[in-house]
C-alpha cells in the first residue's frame, strides 16, 4: 500500500506492541465501506436503520461509561511540564508512553487493526495535514469516513517520505480506569486507548485537527482554532466570511447553519456554512486571514437538533449518517430529545433498554430516550446551506472574528473591540456561567479562552503571545467581536431570541467590517446605538433593546478580579500586551490609574 518508509516502520511498531490478528489499509472505497458495515452489522457494532427512510444509515451504541470526552483523562505530553501550561494536564512523555504502553501490550489480539491514512483539510491545499490513525474499531473507521477525506489519495500524496501525524488509538478492554488520551506534539503523536466513543477516538478532530495543530501552528505561524466559519450574502450578493469561538452548549453549530428570518430572506440576504466546529487559518500574501475547515462532516449534538431550530442540519442528517446513543425506534428510525415531534410510545434507549416515555429510576429522576451528548456523524457535502467555496485549497478570507460566552448580566448581546491586542484580551476573557443542565454550581463562572481551554496543545498564556504576533504580521486584520445571546431579564427569561434571529447581529458585525454601521465608544468595545441593527420583522420593545445593548461599569469592575485570577496562573508566560489591557479596560471603568 505504501513505501513511505517512516509510516511502515511506525504500523510495524505498533503491531509489535499491540498484537493484531490482521492488518487492513483502508482504501477508502465504497465496497470496504459495505464490507465493515456487514461485519458489524454481524458483530452487533451496528444496526442497520431503515432503508427506506434513511437510506445509508447505521445506529451505534457505546459503553455507558464511554459517552463524552475524558477531559480529565487528557494529557499533554511535553518534556517540560511548563510548555503545556498550568491549565493543560500534563504527563511526561516517558510516563505517556510507559503507561499507555501496558494497556495497548497485546490488545488487539483476536482483533484486526484498521490503517487509515487521511487529510484534515481539503486534497491538495496548502493548509492541510496528513494523519495516520491505526485503529481496532470499525465504528472509528466508518466515522473518519464522514468526518475527514480518507483512503488510497492520501497515501498517494504522502509519497515515500511524506510527514504524517501517528494516531493510535485501540479500544483495549473500554475500562474508564485503563483510558488515557494522550498528545505528545513534540513527536507529533497521538495515544488514545481504552474509549470508543467521539472526541477521544476520531483523532483527526480534537486531538490533531487542535491540539497538536495549535502546537503545529505556532511553531509554523498559523493558527489552529476551535471555530466555525459562516459566510454571509448581502442583498448586493457580496459575501463575508466570519469565524466564530464558543464554548459547548451555546448553539455552535445553530450559527453555523442559521436560518434567516423571513424579513431579512425578503431582503436578499443568505447564510453559507464552512464548517461549524474548527478553523485551521493561515496569512496570504494579501495580509488577510484565510481560513479552511478541515473536517468533512459534522459530529454533531442530537438532542436539540430539530426542525425548528436548524433545519439544515436535519436535511443533512437523513442519510448516510451515523446516529450514536440515541433513541432507536421500533420501526428501525431514530428519536431524541427536543428533536422531531412527540416521543414515540416505546423504543430502545441507548443503553439498549426498553423505553416508554415518562419512565423514571429508582430516584424518581426521569428517563431519557437519548444520551444528551447523543450525536449524528455526516457528511458536510449533504448540508443545503454549505458554501461553493467549502473545499477551495487556498480557503476563504476572514473579515470578522466573534467569541462568545453565555453570561446572563454582564455581557451586552454584541461588542466590538478597540483593535487586535483588545480583542485578543476579549478572546482570552471568554467565559460562560453553568446552566442548570452542567455539572458542577449553578451561575458558576467558567473562564475559557476561545473555547481553546481543553484543545490547546501548549501553554495558554504562550497561546496568547501566538495570537498577538499574528496580529501584527497581518496589513488587513479581521475584526474582533464578542457576543451574548443570553442575556436575562428580571424575571430570567432570555431578552434575545436566538437562532436565525442572530443574523441581525451578524449583519452589523459585516457592516462593521465595512464601516456602515453606527456603534458608540464605551469602555468595554464599540456597542450598537439603539437603532443600529437591522430590526425588521422583530417587534422588541425599546426597553429590551436598551438592557440587551446596557453596560454596568460595577459589574466589569467586579468581572475583573476573575480576570486577574485567571490571568494569575500564567505567571510571567501571559504577555504584557494582556495585562495592559486589562489595566486599560480598569482605566476606562473609572478605576483610578
Ligand atoms: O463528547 C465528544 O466526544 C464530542 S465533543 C465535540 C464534538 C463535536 C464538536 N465539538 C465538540 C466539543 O467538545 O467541542
Ligand atoms: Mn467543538
Amino acid at each position: 500500500m505504501t513505501n513511505n518508509t517512516a509510516l511502515k516502520k511506525w504500523v510495524e511498531e505498533c503491531v509489535e506492541l499491540c498484537q493484531p490478528d490482521d492488518i487492513c489499509w483502508c482504501d477508502g472505497s465504497k465496497a470496504e465501506r459495505e464490507r465493515l458495515e456487514r461485519e458489524a452489522f454481524a458483530t452487533g457494532e451496528l444496526i442497520q436503520l431503515d432503508q427506506e427512510k434513511l437510506p445509508g444509515c447505521v445506529y451505534h451504541r457505546t459503553a455507558v461509561d464511554d459517552v463524552a470526552r475524558t477531559e480529565h483523562l487528557t494529557f499533554i505530553c511535553t518534556s517540560r511540564k511548563e510548555d503545556a501550561g498550568p491549565t493543560n494536564n500534563w504527563m511526561s512523555p516517558d510516563e505517556g508512553y510507559g503507561r499507555a504502553e501496558a494497556i495497548f501490550r497485546g490488545s488487539m489480539r483476536g482483533r484486526t487493526m484498521y490503517v487509515i491514512p487521511f487529510f484534515m483539510g481539503p486534497i491538495g491545499s496548502p493548509f492541510s495535514k496528513i494523519g495516520v490513525e491505526l485503529t481496532d474499531s470499525i465504528y472509528v473507521v466508518l466515522n473518519m469516513r464522514i468526518m475527514t477525506r480518507m483512503g488510497k489519495v492520501v497515501l498517494d500524496t504522502l509519497g515515500d517520505d511524506g510527514e504524517f501525524t501517528k494516531c493510535l488509538h485501540g479500544k483495549a478492554e473500554r475500562d474508564i480506569k485503563k483510558r488515557l488520551i494522550l498528545q505528545f506534539p513534540e513527536d507529533n503523536t497521538i495515544w488514545s486507548v481504552g474509549s470508543g466513543y467521539g472526541g477521544n477516538v476520531l483523532l483527526g478532530k480534537k486531538c490533531l485537527s487542535l491540539r497538536i495543530a495549535s502546537y503545529l501552528g505556532r511553531q509554523e505561524g498559523w493558527l489552529a482554532e476551535h471555530m466555525l466559519i459562516v459566510g454571509i450574502q448581502d442583498p448586493q450578493g457580496s459575501m463575508t466570511y466570519i469565524a466564530g469561538a464558543f464554548p459547548s452548549a451555546c448553539g455552535k453549530t445553530n450559527l453555523a447553519m442559521l436560518v434567516p428570518p423571513e424579513a431579512l430572506k425578503a431582503k436578499g440576504f443568505k447564510v453559507f456554512t464552512v464548517g461549524d466546529d474548527i478553523a485551521w487559518m493561515r496569512i496570504k500574501e494579501d495580509g488577510r486571514l484565510w481560513a479552511i475547515n478541515p473536517e468533512y462532516g459534522f459530529f454533531g449534538v442530537a438532542p436539540g437538533t430539530n426542525w425548528e431550530t436548524n433545519q439544515n442540519a436535519m436535511k443533512t442528517i437523513q442519510r448516510n449518517t451515523i446516529y450514536t446513543n440515541v433513541l432507536l425506534k421500533p420501526d428501525k428510525t431514530v428519536w431524541w430529545e427536543d428533536g422531531d415531534g412527540p416521543p414515540p410510545p416505546e423504543g430502545q434507549d441507548w443503553e439498549g433498554n426498553y423505553w416508554r416515555p415518562g419512565m423514571t429510576d429508582e430516584e424518581g429522576k426521569i428517563i431519557p430516550g437519548a444520551n444528551p451528548n447523543s450525536r449524528y456523524t455526516a457528511p458536510a457535502s449533504q448540508c443545503p446551506c454549505i458554501d461553493p467555496k467549502w473545499e477551495d485549497p487556498g480557503g476563504v478570507p476572514i473579515s470578522a472574528i466573534i467569541v462568545g460566552g453565555r453570561r446572563a448580566h454582564l455581557a451586552p448581546l454584541v461588542y466590538q473591540s478597540f483593535d487586535w491586542q483588545h480583542g485578543v484580551f476579549v478572546g482570552a476573557t471568554m467565559a460562560s456561567e453553568r446552566t442548570a443542565a452542567q455539572y458542577g454550581k449553578l451561575g458558576e463562572v467558567r473562564r475559557d479562552p476561545l473555547a481553546m481551554l481543553p484543545f490547546c496543545g501548549y501553554n495558554m498564556g504562550d497561546y496568547f503571545g501566538h495570537l498577538l504576533e499574528m496580529g501584527k504580521k497581518m496589513t488587513n486584520l479581521p475584526k474582533l467581536f464578542h457576543v451574548n445571546w443570553f442575556r436575562t431579564g428580571d424575571d430570567g427569561k432570555f431578552l434575545w431570541p436566538g437562532f436565525g434571529e442572530n443574523l441581525r447581529v451578524l449583519d452589523w458585525i459585516v457592516r462593521r467590517c465595512q464601516d456602515g454601521a453606527d456603534a458608540s465608544e464605551t469602555p468595554i468595545g464599540y456597542v450598537p446605538t439603539l437603532g443600529a441593527l437591522d430590526m425588521d420583522g422583530l417587534n422588541l420593545p425599546a426597553e429590551v433593546m436598551e438592557k440587551l445593548l446596557s453596560i454596568s461599569a460595577d459589574d466589569w469592575t467586579e468581572e475583573l478580579k476573575g480576570i486577574e485570577e485567571f490571568f494569575a496562573k500564567f505567571g510571567d508566560r501571559l504577555p504584557q500586551e494582556v495585562w495592559d489591557e486589562y489595566q486599560a479596560l480598569n482605566r476606562r471603568l473609572g478605576n483610578g490609574a
